[in-house]
């Protein structure tokens, strides 16, 4: 089944809509290999130039990260189903109006463009991250921060797109999570990862142990359990610094990916809108749990636009146990 066709056949689920959901996801579907081919072709920076600088077509080269922001604002603005959009990549949110010059479109959307993106020199798969709420404002009014300043339960789509060894976008609308992987030589997405779950158990563990020193106590002690030589452990250590790349490794495999509150990140180094509620909201679909650490990610009501929170999450008995050893110890 193609993407196009799962989304017609599961049209209904998105209890608000009359067809917004696809043109969404299709906008999101086309800014995907728009992204694709040109983070397939960084490899050639050379030939094509530096970021920054003209390639040899004489072309200016924009960075990547800054080439998918524009991809998606532009795919998305075009859709007439948004009327907002926020991006790691822009300091205030968006306001798109309709072709009727009104802002009587019902969604806001909030993305993070390119995820890991340091990740594409060293050939590294990088994923975008997209969130999806109805605005609270009313319909035909600007749109103001409140919409996009929502706690993550509320978000009626998420989803990310992994650009690795194949291209996937796995998204749910609240109703489990879906997997379609790009066949590039037909440019359909084909659904290729049904009703993702994660598995009974995790034997893996996804932290910058590089950080270890600066970690808060519980996580320290939950690090030294997962290497500890008892029952099902030790667990593997994988941490590729991409977190879209690690939070599908683990939703496949099963495991727990930690970003806590350091020194040099004391609110942590995630930001809440479009990186853990997205991936949070992913991770409860798929049967797992997401948390700061203390409390749900998806309950935490937003003050910020770029605020960052800790992040934890993965197979629910494994984040559990992380949160058992931090409430050892008072909140910092
Ligand atoms: P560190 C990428 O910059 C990112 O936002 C996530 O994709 C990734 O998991 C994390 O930061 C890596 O951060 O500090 O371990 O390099």
């Amino acid at each position: 089944m193609t993407l196009g066709e799962f989304i017609i056949e599961n049209q209904n689920e998105f209890k608000y809509s009359s067809g917004e959901l696809s043109r969404l996801i299709n906008s999101i579907r086309l800014a995907a290999k728009v992204v694709n081919h040109e983070v397939n072709k960084a490899g050639l920076v050379d030939i094509l130039g530096e970021a920054g600088e003209t390639n040899i077509q004489g072309e200016d080269q924009q960075k990547l990260d800054v080439y998918a922001n524009e991809a998606f604002i532009k795919t998305l603005t075009n859709r007439e189903i948004v009327c907002g959009i926020a991006s790691e990549e822009e300091d205030d949110f968006i306001t798109i109006k309709g072709r009727n010059g009104k802002n009587d479109n019902k969604y806001v959307v909030l993305i993070d463009p390119l995820d890991g993106s340091s990740n594409i020199d060293v050939n590294v798969s990088v994923g975008t991250i997209f969130s999806v709420f109805r605005r609270v404002t009313p319909e035909g009014t600007p749109v103001t921060l409140e919409d996009f300043l929502q706690p993550g339960h509320k978000q009626v789509a998420a989803g990310y797109i992994i650009y690795g060894t194949s291209t996937m976008i796995v998204y749910s609308t609240g109703h489990g999570v879906n997997g379609f992987t790009l066949n590039p030589a037909l440019g359909t997405y084909y659904l290729s990862h049904p009703n993702m779950e994660f598995p009974a158990t995790g034997h893996i563990y996804s932290v910058n142990e590089g950080n270890y020193v600066h970690f808060p106590q519980g996580i320290k002690d939950y690090i030294k359990f997962c290497q500890k030589e008892e029952e099902d452990r030790p667990y593997t250590s994988r941490y590729i610094g991409s977190l879209v790349s690690d939070v599908h490794r683990n939703m496949v495999k099963g495991g727990i990916y930690i970003y806590p509150n350091t020194a040099k990140d004391p609110s942590g180094k995630l930001r809440l809108l479009y990186e853990c509620n997205p991936m949070a909201f992913l991770i409860e679909q798929a049967g797992g749990k997401a948390s700061d650490g203390y409390r749900r990610i998806l309950d935490i009501e937003p003050t910020e636009l770029h605020q960052r929170t800790p992040f934890v999450g993965g197979n629910k008995y494994m984040v559990e146990q992380a949160e058992a050893f931090m409430a050892k110890y008072p909140r910092a």
